[in-house]
């Protein structure tokens, strides 16, 4: 029997299992190297942690390993009830808040390494964690997309550690009474980005759409609704798309270096970002907070049916 021991925790709403022991042996090298492993030889394990019966279509896994280079404190590989993702935020605050229940990290700035490149994340002390992102940048501007149910509309193509479709044009109004409605229309949206072969750069899958709308906070600029890559909705503001958001408007002349970006998520939980320029787009840096919802063993036996989790 496989014994799994998970720190879990939500980060404004979105929760995060971080595996803190119990995992295969993913061999040694970079993060990308280890995902290449993860992913080609130990995708049921992937399923066992994220998905029923021992977690749910929401959850976002994160595996902790050794760092391949010792100025990082740990590796991180993060996974969803359908795949990989190649960065999370709010999984990187809630792996930052895992450090510090643990007690391996008590403030300061200490590096991770992902399978796209090293962040930061940093200890506030008014609680909140900040994690410095990979850079960020548009890729395409103002793409029009003709959907099967929503008509046309238009969006940029942005990266923030994953691939975006952020999307103004929509019609939607932004509440979480319109679930269904609003993951119906993100949905669409990308069934028709797929078909119509846009991709970001190099032919990456975008697999996050992000419609925004009015704040209902007068402490925020604007609601988002993120749908993901398992067509679940990012309970946070989403980081990774906040970078991306940030991204365009400073393409955009619209966010200055050092100015707050004041995200709202669709359930009102707010991640605060700004950015710093570079030659291709900017570095963001996002906090907001996480809190630890349970400490557990999960429990794979090798005659239980589900040992891989129900896949879908
Ligand atoms: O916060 O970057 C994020 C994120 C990605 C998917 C879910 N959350």
């Amino acid at each position: 029997m496989r014994r799994v021991h998970v720190i879990d925790s939500h980060t404004e709403g979105e929760p995060t299992r971080v595996v803190i022991d119990g995992a295969p042996d993913l061999g040694t090298g970079t993060a990308a190297d280890r995902l290449a492993v993860f992913r080609s030889q130990h995708d049921g394990f992937r399923s066992a942690v994220c998905n029923e019966p021992r977690g749910f279509d929401a959850m976002v896994g994160a595996l902790l390993l050794p760092p391949s280079d010792p100025g990082a404190i740990a590796q991180v590989i993060f996974f969803n009830n359908v795949g990989f993702l190649h960065m999370c935020v709010h999984g990187t605050i809630g792996v930052a808040e895992t450090l510090r229940h643990l007690g391996r990290i008590d403030g300061g700035r200490h590096r991770l390494q992902t399978p796209v490149g090293d962040v930061v994340i940093e200890l506030r002390d008014d609680g909140s964690v900040a994690v410095e992102n990979v850079e960020s940048y548009r890729h395409a501007h103002r793409v029009a997309v003709t959907t099967d149910h929503h008509g046309t509309v238009h969006g940029d193509v942005a990266w923030g550690g994953n691939w975006f479709f952020l999307v103004d044009d929509h019609g939607q109004e932004l509440r979480i009474d319109r679930l269904a409605a609003l993951t119906h229309c993100a949905t669409d949206i990308r069934r028709c980005l797929e078909r119509e072969g846009t991709t970001g750069a190099g032919g990456g899958l975008i697999d996050h759409v992000e419609l925004f709308g009015p704040a209902t906070r007068d402490d925020c600029d604007s609601r988002n609704f993120v749908l993901c890559p398992g067509l679940e909705y990012d309970r946070s503001p989403c980081g990774t798309g906040t970078s991306a958001k940030m991204a365009c408007l400073a393409a955009d002349g619209k966010l200055a270096d050092g100015a707050a970006w004041r995200q709202e998520s669709i359930l009102g939980t707010r991640f605060v970002g700004t950015v710093r320029r570079t030659a291709r787009g900017v570095v963001p840096t996002v906090a907001g907070r996480a809190w630890i919802t349970a400490e557990a063993a999960l429990l794979m036996r090798e005659d239980d049916p589900f040992r891989e989790g129900i896949r879908r």
